[in-house]
Protein backbone atom coordinates (compact mmCIF):
# COMPACT_ATOMS: atom_id res chain seq x y z
CA UNK A 1 0.00 0.00 0.00
CA UNK A 2 0.97 3.51 -0.75
CA UNK A 3 1.48 5.57 2.30
CA UNK A 4 2.03 9.85 3.36
CA UNK A 5 3.19 9.98 6.88
CA UNK A 6 2.76 13.69 7.86
CA UNK A 7 4.39 15.66 11.08
CA UNK A 8 2.22 18.30 11.68
CA UNK A 9 4.56 20.67 13.10
CA UNK A 10 4.57 24.06 11.78
CA UNK A 11 6.68 25.32 14.52
CA UNK A 12 9.54 23.76 14.59
CA UNK A 13 12.96 26.08 14.54
CA UNK A 14 12.00 28.23 11.36
CA UNK A 15 13.80 31.04 11.03
CA UNK A 16 16.00 32.31 8.00
CA UNK A 17 18.16 30.13 6.22
CA UNK A 18 21.87 31.14 8.31
CA UNK A 19 19.56 30.20 11.75
CA UNK A 20 18.42 27.25 9.70
CA UNK A 21 22.28 25.66 9.69
CA UNK A 22 23.30 27.69 12.66
CA UNK A 23 20.86 26.32 15.19
CA UNK A 24 20.24 23.24 12.89
CA UNK A 25 16.62 21.61 12.42
CA UNK A 26 16.28 18.14 12.28
CA UNK A 27 13.88 15.57 11.01
CA UNK A 28 11.09 14.55 13.12
CA UNK A 29 11.97 11.08 14.42
CA UNK A 30 8.52 8.88 15.27
CA UNK A 31 7.20 9.67 11.36
CA UNK A 32 11.09 8.27 9.83
CA UNK A 33 10.91 5.31 12.32
CA UNK A 34 7.29 4.46 11.52
CA UNK A 35 8.20 5.50 7.84
CA UNK A 36 11.25 2.70 7.65
CA UNK A 37 8.84 0.22 9.06
CA UNK A 38 6.21 0.07 6.81
CA UNK A 39 8.74 -0.09 4.22
CA UNK A 40 10.29 -3.03 5.54
CA UNK A 41 7.14 -4.57 5.35
CA UNK A 42 7.48 -3.71 1.05
CA UNK A 43 4.91 -0.40 1.75
CA UNK A 44 6.22 2.46 -0.13
CA UNK A 45 6.01 5.77 2.22
CA UNK A 46 6.39 9.17 1.42
CA UNK A 47 7.29 11.34 4.77
CA UNK A 48 5.85 15.29 5.17
CA UNK A 49 7.31 17.10 7.72
CA UNK A 50 8.16 20.78 8.02
CA UNK A 51 12.06 20.12 7.70
CA UNK A 52 11.37 18.56 4.37
CA UNK A 53 8.98 21.40 3.23
CA UNK A 54 11.18 23.94 4.78
CA UNK A 55 13.86 22.42 2.51
CA UNK A 56 11.91 21.67 -0.66
CA UNK A 57 11.02 25.49 -0.45
CA UNK A 58 14.50 26.33 -0.67
CA UNK A 59 14.01 28.28 2.60
CA UNK A 60 12.03 30.98 1.41
CA UNK A 61 8.41 30.13 1.57
CA UNK A 62 6.55 30.03 5.24
CA UNK A 63 6.25 26.07 5.97
CA UNK A 64 2.48 24.82 4.93
CA UNK A 65 1.93 21.30 5.57
CA UNK A 66 -1.72 21.17 5.00
CA UNK A 67 -1.15 22.44 1.00
CA UNK A 68 2.18 20.16 1.08
CA UNK A 69 -0.19 17.25 2.00
CA UNK A 70 -3.01 17.84 -0.19
CA UNK A 71 0.01 18.23 -3.23
CA UNK A 72 1.37 15.18 -2.79
CA UNK A 73 -1.81 13.31 -2.60
CA UNK A 74 -2.83 15.26 -6.19
CA UNK A 75 0.70 13.79 -7.44
CA UNK A 76 0.77 10.71 -6.01
CA UNK A 77 -2.22 9.42 -6.65
CA UNK A 78 -2.44 5.82 -5.65
CA UNK A 79 -1.39 7.33 -1.95
CA UNK A 80 -4.48 5.25 -0.08
CA UNK A 81 -3.97 6.53 3.57
CA UNK A 82 -2.59 9.30 5.55
CA UNK A 83 -0.85 8.59 8.59
CA UNK A 84 -0.89 11.92 10.86
CA UNK A 85 1.70 12.33 14.10
CA UNK A 86 -0.39 15.09 16.65
CA UNK A 87 1.46 16.77 19.68
CA UNK A 88 -1.38 18.78 21.47
CA UNK A 89 0.51 22.05 20.59
CA UNK A 90 -0.25 21.28 17.01
CA UNK A 91 -3.42 19.34 17.81
CA UNK A 92 -5.29 21.91 15.39
CA UNK A 93 -2.51 21.92 12.42
CA UNK A 94 -3.22 18.14 11.89
CA UNK A 95 -7.29 18.65 11.85
CA UNK A 96 -6.86 20.89 9.50
CA UNK A 97 -5.22 18.53 7.13
CA UNK A 98 -7.20 15.81 7.91
CA UNK A 99 -10.02 17.87 6.97
CA UNK A 100 -8.63 19.26 3.93
CA UNK A 101 -7.76 15.69 2.81
CA UNK A 102 -10.89 14.32 3.44
CA UNK A 103 -12.58 17.39 1.43
CA UNK A 104 -9.80 16.60 -1.26
CA UNK A 105 -10.84 12.81 -1.19
CA UNK A 106 -12.85 10.74 1.28
CA UNK A 107 -12.06 7.51 0.30
CA UNK A 108 -8.93 8.08 1.82
CA UNK A 109 -7.63 6.70 5.51
CA UNK A 110 -6.75 9.21 7.85
CA UNK A 111 -5.16 7.47 10.77
CA UNK A 112 -3.93 10.12 13.44
CA UNK A 113 -1.36 8.90 16.42
CA UNK A 114 0.53 10.67 18.73
CA UNK A 115 0.64 12.11 22.35
CA UNK A 116 -2.55 14.08 22.08
CA UNK A 117 -4.35 11.50 20.28
CA UNK A 118 -2.56 9.03 23.34
CA UNK A 119 -4.17 10.81 25.95
CA UNK A 120 -7.41 11.80 24.91
CA UNK A 121 -8.20 8.35 22.76
CA UNK A 122 -11.58 8.08 21.91
CA UNK A 123 -12.93 11.63 22.88
CA UNK A 124 -10.84 12.56 20.03
CA UNK A 125 -12.37 9.96 17.62
CA UNK A 126 -15.71 10.60 19.18
CA UNK A 127 -15.29 14.32 18.24
CA UNK A 128 -13.06 14.05 15.21
CA UNK A 129 -14.26 10.85 13.26
CA UNK A 130 -15.41 12.47 10.25
CA UNK A 131 -11.98 13.11 9.36
CA UNK A 132 -10.08 10.27 11.07
CA UNK A 133 -11.25 6.82 9.95
CA UNK A 134 -8.29 5.02 12.72
CA UNK A 135 -6.41 6.19 16.38
CA UNK A 136 -3.50 4.15 17.06
CA UNK A 137 -2.49 4.79 20.42
CA UNK A 138 0.72 4.94 22.14
CA UNK A 139 3.76 3.55 20.29
CA UNK A 140 2.88 2.90 16.79
CA UNK A 141 6.14 0.51 15.79
CA UNK A 142 4.28 -2.26 16.42
CA UNK A 143 0.26 -1.57 15.48
CA UNK A 144 0.80 0.66 12.29
CA UNK A 145 2.03 -1.99 10.14
CA UNK A 146 -0.11 -4.19 11.11
CA UNK A 147 -2.87 -1.75 10.51
CA UNK A 148 -1.68 -0.87 7.33
CA UNK A 149 -1.56 -4.58 6.44
CA UNK A 150 -5.06 -5.10 7.25
CA UNK A 151 -6.43 -2.56 5.52
CA UNK A 152 -3.85 -3.27 2.35
CA UNK A 153 -5.16 -7.07 2.70
CA UNK A 154 -8.86 -6.30 3.52
CA UNK A 155 -8.40 -8.57 6.75
CA UNK A 156 -10.05 -7.95 10.05
CA UNK A 157 -9.44 -5.23 12.59
CA UNK A 158 -10.44 -6.68 15.71
CA UNK A 159 -7.24 -8.85 16.17
CA UNK A 160 -5.22 -5.60 16.02
CA UNK A 161 -3.96 -4.48 19.56
CA UNK A 162 -3.91 -0.85 20.64
CA UNK A 163 -6.42 1.15 18.01
CA UNK A 164 -9.61 2.60 18.24
CA UNK A 165 -11.94 3.17 15.21
CA UNK A 166 -15.67 3.72 14.13
CA UNK A 167 -17.13 0.83 12.89
CA UNK A 168 -19.74 0.09 9.74
CA UNK A 169 -22.09 0.59 12.34
CA UNK A 170 -20.69 3.90 13.38
CA UNK A 171 -20.09 2.47 16.83
CA UNK A 172 -16.71 3.47 18.11
CA UNK A 173 -14.50 0.42 19.07
CA UNK A 174 -11.54 -0.12 20.77
CA UNK A 175 -9.34 -2.96 20.80
CA UNK A 176 -7.35 -4.38 23.23
CA UNK A 177 -4.42 -2.12 24.49
CA UNK A 178 -0.78 -2.60 22.65
CA UNK A 179 1.76 -3.63 25.57
CA UNK A 180 5.11 -1.30 25.20
CA UNK A 181 7.81 -2.70 23.22
CA UNK A 182 10.33 -4.76 25.44
CA UNK A 183 14.09 -3.80 25.33
CA UNK A 184 14.90 -6.18 23.34
CA UNK A 185 12.68 -4.94 21.21
CA UNK A 186 14.03 -1.57 21.02
CA UNK A 187 17.27 -2.69 20.13
CA UNK A 188 16.36 -5.13 17.49
CA UNK A 189 16.70 -3.63 14.31
CA UNK A 190 13.24 -5.42 12.50
CA UNK A 191 10.83 -3.87 15.42
CA UNK A 192 13.01 -0.38 15.50
CA UNK A 193 14.72 0.08 12.21
CA UNK A 194 17.24 2.82 11.19
CA UNK A 195 15.86 6.05 9.95
CA UNK A 196 15.58 6.80 6.22
CA UNK A 197 16.43 10.35 5.58
CA UNK A 198 17.68 9.75 1.79
CA UNK A 199 14.64 11.57 0.81
CA UNK A 200 15.60 15.15 2.82
CA UNK A 201 19.09 14.82 1.09
CA UNK A 202 18.33 16.09 -2.41
CA UNK A 203 17.69 19.78 -0.93
CA UNK A 204 20.96 20.05 1.04
CA UNK A 205 24.51 21.10 0.03
CA UNK A 206 26.30 17.96 -0.27
CA UNK A 207 23.43 15.88 0.67
CA UNK A 208 24.85 16.60 4.49
CA UNK A 209 21.41 16.22 6.81
CA UNK A 210 23.34 19.14 9.14
CA UNK A 211 21.41 17.60 12.72
CA UNK A 212 19.55 14.21 13.29
CA UNK A 213 17.49 13.72 16.81
CA UNK A 214 18.26 10.59 18.54
CA UNK A 215 15.64 9.25 21.08
CA UNK A 216 17.52 6.51 23.14
CA UNK A 217 15.46 5.22 25.52
CA UNK A 218 11.49 5.62 25.72
CA UNK A 219 9.62 7.06 28.69
CA UNK A 220 11.09 9.02 31.85
CA UNK A 221 11.79 6.94 35.58
CA UNK A 222 10.55 10.81 37.17
CA UNK A 223 7.31 11.96 37.53
CA UNK A 224 7.39 15.80 36.90
CA UNK A 225 3.42 17.34 37.99
CA UNK A 226 3.45 19.33 35.50
CA UNK A 227 5.17 16.70 32.43
CA UNK A 228 3.34 13.87 29.95
CA UNK A 229 5.88 12.19 29.49
CA UNK A 230 5.65 9.32 31.97
CA UNK A 231 1.92 9.18 31.21
CA UNK A 232 2.72 9.01 27.45
CA UNK A 233 5.62 5.70 27.29
CA UNK A 234 5.25 3.82 30.28
CA UNK A 235 7.45 1.90 32.26
CA UNK A 236 11.47 3.61 30.91
CA UNK A 237 12.90 0.99 28.69
CA UNK A 238 16.82 2.02 26.68
CA UNK A 239 18.71 0.85 23.85
CA UNK A 240 21.79 -0.61 24.54
CA UNK A 241 24.82 1.25 24.00
CA UNK A 242 26.04 -1.49 21.13
CA UNK A 243 22.47 -0.56 19.45
CA UNK A 244 22.90 3.29 19.65
CA UNK A 245 26.44 3.45 18.11
CA UNK A 246 25.32 1.42 15.41
CA UNK A 247 22.70 3.79 14.77
CA UNK A 248 24.97 6.74 15.03
CA UNK A 249 27.73 5.24 12.76
CA UNK A 250 24.92 4.89 10.27
CA UNK A 251 24.02 8.32 10.52
CA UNK A 252 27.16 9.53 10.01
CA UNK A 253 28.41 7.60 7.58
CA UNK A 254 24.91 7.95 5.45
CA UNK A 255 24.55 11.27 5.72
CA UNK A 256 27.71 13.04 7.36
CA UNK A 257 25.42 14.09 9.85
CA UNK A 258 27.32 16.53 12.02
CA UNK A 259 25.19 17.12 15.15
CA UNK A 260 23.50 14.76 17.12
CA UNK A 261 20.76 15.64 19.18
CA UNK A 262 19.71 13.42 22.04
CA UNK A 263 16.62 14.37 22.93
CA UNK A 264 15.85 11.49 25.50
CA UNK A 265 14.22 12.86 28.15
CA UNK A 266 17.22 12.06 30.59
CA UNK A 267 19.86 11.10 28.92
CA UNK A 268 22.52 10.76 31.33
CA UNK A 269 19.80 8.79 34.11
CA UNK A 270 21.52 5.63 33.52
CA UNK A 271 25.25 6.73 33.89
CA UNK A 272 27.90 3.36 32.97
CA UNK A 273 25.74 3.67 29.87
CA UNK A 274 25.83 7.03 29.32
CA UNK A 275 29.40 6.39 29.73
CA UNK A 276 29.56 3.76 27.61
CA UNK A 277 27.98 5.57 24.60
CA UNK A 278 30.27 8.48 25.18
CA UNK A 279 33.27 6.41 25.11
CA UNK A 280 32.06 4.80 22.56
CA UNK A 281 31.81 7.78 20.28
CA UNK A 282 34.82 8.80 21.38
CA UNK A 283 36.63 5.91 20.02
CA UNK A 284 35.52 6.14 16.81
CA UNK A 285 35.82 9.33 15.85
CA UNK A 286 33.15 10.51 14.50
CA UNK A 287 33.62 14.04 15.18
CA UNK A 288 30.05 15.21 15.58
CA UNK A 289 28.74 17.64 18.19
CA UNK A 290 25.99 15.93 20.48
CA UNK A 291 23.52 17.56 22.54
CA UNK A 292 21.50 16.56 25.08
CA UNK A 293 19.25 17.42 28.01
CA UNK A 294 18.99 16.30 31.64
CA UNK A 295 18.42 16.38 34.56
CA UNK A 296 20.32 17.98 37.60
CA UNK A 297 20.78 14.87 40.01
CA UNK A 298 21.99 12.77 37.25
CA UNK A 299 24.97 14.27 36.35
CA UNK A 300 28.62 14.29 37.40
CA UNK A 301 32.13 15.24 36.20
CA UNK A 302 32.92 12.05 35.05
CA UNK A 303 29.30 11.97 32.46
CA UNK A 304 30.61 16.06 31.91
CA UNK A 305 34.56 14.81 31.04
CA UNK A 306 33.17 11.91 28.80
CA UNK A 307 30.70 14.33 27.43
CA UNK A 308 33.36 16.78 25.92
CA UNK A 309 35.71 14.07 24.67
CA UNK A 310 33.00 12.49 22.84
CA UNK A 311 31.82 16.24 21.04
CA UNK A 312 29.47 17.36 23.86
CA UNK A 313 28.51 20.86 22.58
CA UNK A 314 25.68 21.79 24.32
CA UNK A 315 23.50 20.14 27.67
CA UNK A 316 20.13 21.59 28.88
CA UNK A 317 18.87 21.20 32.01
CA UNK A 318 14.99 21.83 33.63
CA UNK A 319 15.96 24.13 36.16
CA UNK A 320 12.66 25.03 35.95
CA UNK A 321 12.32 27.34 38.76
CA UNK A 322 15.32 29.26 40.75
CA UNK A 323 12.58 28.27 44.45
CA UNK A 324 13.25 25.17 45.98
CA UNK A 325 9.93 25.36 47.40
CA UNK A 326 8.51 25.35 44.26
CA UNK A 327 11.21 22.56 42.62
CA UNK A 328 9.61 20.40 45.18
CA UNK A 329 5.29 21.61 44.38
CA UNK A 330 6.39 20.23 41.09
CA UNK A 331 8.14 16.83 41.86
CA UNK A 332 11.10 18.11 40.33
CA UNK A 333 14.09 17.62 42.22
CA UNK A 334 14.94 18.36 45.92
CA UNK A 335 18.90 19.15 44.93
CA UNK A 336 19.55 22.78 46.76
CA UNK A 337 20.83 25.55 44.83
CA UNK A 338 24.33 25.65 45.86
CA UNK A 339 24.76 21.68 44.46
CA UNK A 340 23.02 23.23 40.76
CA UNK A 341 25.61 26.06 40.52
CA UNK A 342 27.86 23.85 41.13
CA UNK A 343 27.56 21.31 38.50
CA UNK A 344 26.51 24.37 36.23
CA UNK A 345 30.23 25.82 36.85
CA UNK A 346 31.62 22.28 35.88
CA UNK A 347 29.63 22.43 32.78
CA UNK A 348 31.17 26.04 31.77
CA UNK A 349 34.03 25.35 32.98
CA UNK A 350 34.82 22.67 30.15
CA UNK A 351 32.98 24.94 27.59
CA UNK A 352 30.06 23.52 27.12
CA UNK A 353 27.14 25.40 25.89
CA UNK A 354 24.66 25.73 28.90
CA UNK A 355 21.08 25.98 28.56
CA UNK A 356 18.06 25.91 30.85
CA UNK A 357 14.57 25.50 30.74
CA UNK A 358 12.55 27.86 32.95
CA UNK A 359 8.66 27.70 33.84
CA UNK A 360 6.57 30.93 35.32
CA UNK A 361 3.15 30.98 36.62
CA UNK A 362 3.22 27.51 38.30
CA UNK A 363 0.98 27.56 40.99
CA UNK A 364 1.97 28.85 44.57
CA UNK A 365 4.66 30.87 42.20
CA UNK A 366 5.60 34.40 44.21
CA UNK A 367 7.47 37.47 43.30
CA UNK A 368 10.15 36.44 45.75
CA UNK A 369 9.87 32.81 44.13
CA UNK A 370 10.41 35.08 40.64
CA UNK A 371 13.36 36.86 42.40
CA UNK A 372 15.35 34.10 43.17
CA UNK A 373 15.48 32.30 39.48
CA UNK A 374 16.28 35.99 38.69
CA UNK A 375 19.08 35.53 40.80
CA UNK A 376 20.19 32.27 40.54
CA UNK A 377 19.88 32.32 36.52
CA UNK A 378 22.18 35.61 36.75
CA UNK A 379 24.94 33.90 38.83
CA UNK A 380 24.62 30.51 36.38
CA UNK A 381 24.86 32.75 33.30
CA UNK A 382 23.59 30.23 31.00
CA UNK A 383 23.88 30.65 27.10
CA UNK A 384 20.57 30.09 26.77
CA UNK A 385 17.28 30.08 28.86
CA UNK A 386 14.31 28.69 27.24
CA UNK A 387 10.79 29.48 29.29
CA UNK A 388 7.08 28.24 29.22
CA UNK A 389 4.14 29.60 31.05
CA UNK A 390 3.06 26.54 32.86
CA UNK A 391 0.86 24.88 30.38
CA UNK A 392 -1.51 22.40 31.81
CA UNK A 393 -0.93 19.01 29.99
CA UNK A 394 -3.73 16.52 30.14
CA UNK A 395 -3.91 13.67 32.81
CA UNK A 396 -0.74 14.93 35.23
CA UNK A 397 -1.10 16.06 38.24
CA UNK A 398 -1.06 19.55 37.50
CA UNK A 399 -4.27 19.13 34.85
CA UNK A 400 -5.80 17.64 37.57
CA UNK A 401 -5.34 20.78 40.12
CA UNK A 402 -6.16 22.82 37.67
CA UNK A 403 -9.29 20.38 37.07
CA UNK A 404 -10.58 20.89 40.87
CA UNK A 405 -9.62 24.36 40.90
CA UNK A 406 -12.15 24.94 37.84
CA UNK A 407 -9.63 26.22 35.61
CA UNK A 408 -9.72 23.82 32.91
CA UNK A 409 -11.59 20.64 32.05
CA UNK A 410 -10.43 17.78 29.36
CA UNK A 411 -13.10 19.44 26.83
CA UNK A 412 -11.05 21.90 26.76
CA UNK A 413 -8.40 20.43 24.28
CA UNK A 414 -10.90 19.66 22.07
CA UNK A 415 -13.63 22.33 21.88
CA UNK A 416 -11.29 25.09 21.50
CA UNK A 417 -10.11 26.16 17.46
CA UNK A 418 -8.04 28.88 18.52
CA UNK A 419 -4.18 27.90 19.13
CA UNK A 420 -5.43 27.13 23.06
CA UNK A 421 -2.40 26.20 25.05
CA UNK A 422 -3.67 25.78 28.77
CA UNK A 423 -2.10 27.63 31.25
CA UNK A 424 -3.27 29.48 34.39
CA UNK A 425 -4.84 32.13 32.86
CA UNK A 426 -5.14 34.51 36.22
CA UNK A 427 -2.86 37.67 36.92
CA UNK A 428 0.16 35.10 37.03
CA UNK A 429 -1.30 33.31 34.05
CA UNK A 430 -1.12 36.46 32.00
CA UNK A 431 2.40 37.41 34.40
CA UNK A 432 4.06 34.39 33.31
CA UNK A 433 4.00 35.10 29.56
CA UNK A 434 5.72 38.90 30.53
CA UNK A 435 8.17 37.09 32.66
CA UNK A 436 9.26 34.61 29.47
CA UNK A 437 9.95 37.41 27.45
CA UNK A 438 12.02 39.42 30.08
CA UNK A 439 13.68 35.91 31.29
CA UNK A 440 14.58 35.15 27.42
CA UNK A 441 15.12 38.99 26.89
CA UNK A 442 17.72 39.13 29.06
CA UNK A 443 19.54 35.52 29.09
CA UNK A 444 19.76 34.78 25.93
CA UNK A 445 21.14 37.67 24.30
CA UNK A 446 24.55 36.04 24.25
CA UNK A 447 23.34 32.87 22.77
CA UNK A 448 21.38 34.63 19.56
CA UNK A 449 24.87 36.87 19.53
CA UNK A 450 27.10 33.71 18.88
CA UNK A 451 24.39 32.04 16.79
CA UNK A 452 25.17 35.16 14.35
CA UNK A 453 28.31 35.09 14.59
CA UNK A 454 29.56 31.65 14.54
CA UNK A 455 31.20 30.88 10.89
CA UNK A 456 28.88 28.50 8.95
CA UNK A 457 31.54 25.69 8.17
CA UNK A 458 32.30 25.60 11.98
CA UNK A 459 28.82 25.87 13.17
CA UNK A 460 27.63 22.87 10.85
CA UNK A 461 30.11 20.88 12.65
CA UNK A 462 31.63 19.87 9.02
CA UNK A 463 35.53 20.89 9.37
CA UNK A 464 36.17 16.53 9.56
CA UNK A 465 34.95 16.01 5.78
C1 LIG B 1 12.16 16.04 20.14
C2 LIG B 1 11.03 16.73 20.85
C3 LIG B 1 10.73 18.03 20.45
C4 LIG B 1 11.47 18.72 19.33
C5 LIG B 1 10.90 18.35 17.95
C6 LIG B 1 9.51 17.77 18.00
C7 LIG B 1 9.20 16.93 16.77
N1 LIG B 1 8.01 17.11 16.29
O1 LIG B 1 9.99 16.18 16.30
C8 LIG B 1 11.27 20.21 19.73
C9 LIG B 1 12.44 20.63 20.57
C10 LIG B 1 11.12 21.20 18.59
C11 LIG B 1 10.03 20.12 20.60
C12 LIG B 1 9.27 21.18 20.92
C13 LIG B 1 8.11 21.10 21.69
N2 LIG B 1 7.67 20.02 22.35
CO1 LIG B 1 8.47 18.31 22.23
N3 LIG B 1 9.28 16.68 22.44
C14 LIG B 1 10.29 16.10 21.87
C15 LIG B 1 10.56 14.75 22.53
C16 LIG B 1 11.65 14.99 23.57
C17 LIG B 1 10.99 13.60 21.65
C18 LIG B 1 10.04 13.31 20.46
C19 LIG B 1 10.50 12.06 19.79
O2 LIG B 1 11.18 12.12 18.80
N4 LIG B 1 10.19 10.90 20.39
C20 LIG B 1 10.60 9.61 19.88
C21 LIG B 1 9.62 9.10 18.82
C22 LIG B 1 9.97 7.67 18.43
O3 LIG B 1 8.35 9.12 19.42
P1 LIG B 1 7.06 9.83 18.82
O4 LIG B 1 7.42 10.90 17.88
O5 LIG B 1 6.16 10.17 19.94
O6 LIG B 1 6.38 8.66 17.97
C23 LIG B 1 5.92 7.45 18.49
C24 LIG B 1 4.45 7.46 18.99
O7 LIG B 1 4.04 8.68 19.52
C25 LIG B 1 3.64 7.03 17.81
N5 LIG B 1 3.31 8.03 16.78
C26 LIG B 1 3.75 9.28 16.63
N6 LIG B 1 3.25 9.82 15.52
C27 LIG B 1 2.47 8.92 14.94
C28 LIG B 1 1.72 8.97 13.77
C29 LIG B 1 0.99 7.84 13.39
C30 LIG B 1 0.21 7.89 12.14
C31 LIG B 1 1.00 6.69 14.19
C32 LIG B 1 0.22 5.52 13.81
C33 LIG B 1 1.75 6.63 15.38
C34 LIG B 1 2.48 7.75 15.74
O8 LIG B 1 4.48 6.06 17.22
C35 LIG B 1 5.87 6.50 17.31
C36 LIG B 1 6.74 5.28 17.50
O9 LIG B 1 6.39 4.57 18.65
C37 LIG B 1 9.18 14.45 23.21
C38 LIG B 1 9.27 13.63 24.46
C39 LIG B 1 9.37 12.17 24.15
N7 LIG B 1 10.11 11.51 24.96
O10 LIG B 1 8.81 11.65 23.19
C40 LIG B 1 8.65 15.85 23.47
C41 LIG B 1 7.14 16.11 23.38
C42 LIG B 1 6.60 15.47 22.13
N8 LIG B 1 7.10 17.57 23.24
C43 LIG B 1 6.15 18.09 23.88
C44 LIG B 1 5.92 19.49 23.95
C45 LIG B 1 4.82 19.94 24.90
C46 LIG B 1 6.68 20.37 23.21
C47 LIG B 1 6.58 21.90 23.23
C48 LIG B 1 5.19 22.48 23.36
C49 LIG B 1 7.49 22.38 24.34
C50 LIG B 1 7.37 23.86 24.54
N9 LIG B 1 6.63 24.21 25.55
O11 LIG B 1 7.94 24.61 23.81
C51 LIG B 1 7.24 22.27 21.89
C52 LIG B 1 6.19 22.38 20.78
C53 LIG B 1 6.63 21.77 19.50
C54 LIG B 1 5.52 21.41 18.58
N10 LIG B 1 5.21 22.25 17.67
O12 LIG B 1 4.95 20.33 18.67
C55 LIG B 1 5.32 17.07 24.60
C56 LIG B 1 4.00 16.80 23.90
C57 LIG B 1 2.92 16.46 24.90
C58 LIG B 1 1.62 16.36 24.21
N11 LIG B 1 0.60 16.21 25.00
O13 LIG B 1 1.47 16.40 23.04
C59 LIG B 1 6.29 15.86 24.68
C60 LIG B 1 5.66 14.49 24.72
C61 LIG B 1 7.18 16.11 25.92
C62 LIG B 1 6.48 16.00 27.24
N12 LIG B 1 7.22 15.59 28.20
O14 LIG B 1 5.36 16.30 27.49
N13 LIG B 1 9.82 18.86 21.03
S1 LIG C 1 10.15 16.99 33.15
FE1 LIG C 1 11.84 15.73 32.45
S2 LIG C 1 12.52 14.61 34.27
FE2 LIG C 1 10.47 15.40 34.71
S3 LIG C 1 9.09 13.70 34.18
FE3 LIG C 1 9.25 15.07 32.38
S4 LIG C 1 10.85 14.20 31.13
FE4 LIG C 1 11.04 13.30 33.18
Amino acid sequence: MKVLLVEADFMREVGRKESFFAEPSAPALGVNYLASILRNRGHSVIVLDSFYEYLRTNFTSPIDVVKGTISILKREKDIECVGISITSPTRNYALDIARQIKAYDPEIKVIGGGPHVTILQEMFLEKFSQFFDFLVIGEGDKTLPELINALDNKTSLTEIAGIIYTDDKGEIKKSNPRSILSEDELNNFDTVPFTDYKQYQKFLPDGIIPAVPLVTTRGCPYHCAFCYSPRLWGKYRKQSPERVLAEIEHLVEEYKVGYIRFQDDTFAFDKNRCLKILEGITVKKWNTKLYMHTRFDCIDEDIVEAYVMAGGKDIYFGLESGSQKLRMAMDKNHIANEKIMKICRTVKNYGINLGLWLIFGYPGETDEDIQMTYELTSKIEPDEVKCNPAHVHPYTPLFYYAEKEGIYRIEDWLNNDEDFFPYFINEKGIKAYQTCSFFTENFSRKRIRAVLEEDFETTLGRSHL
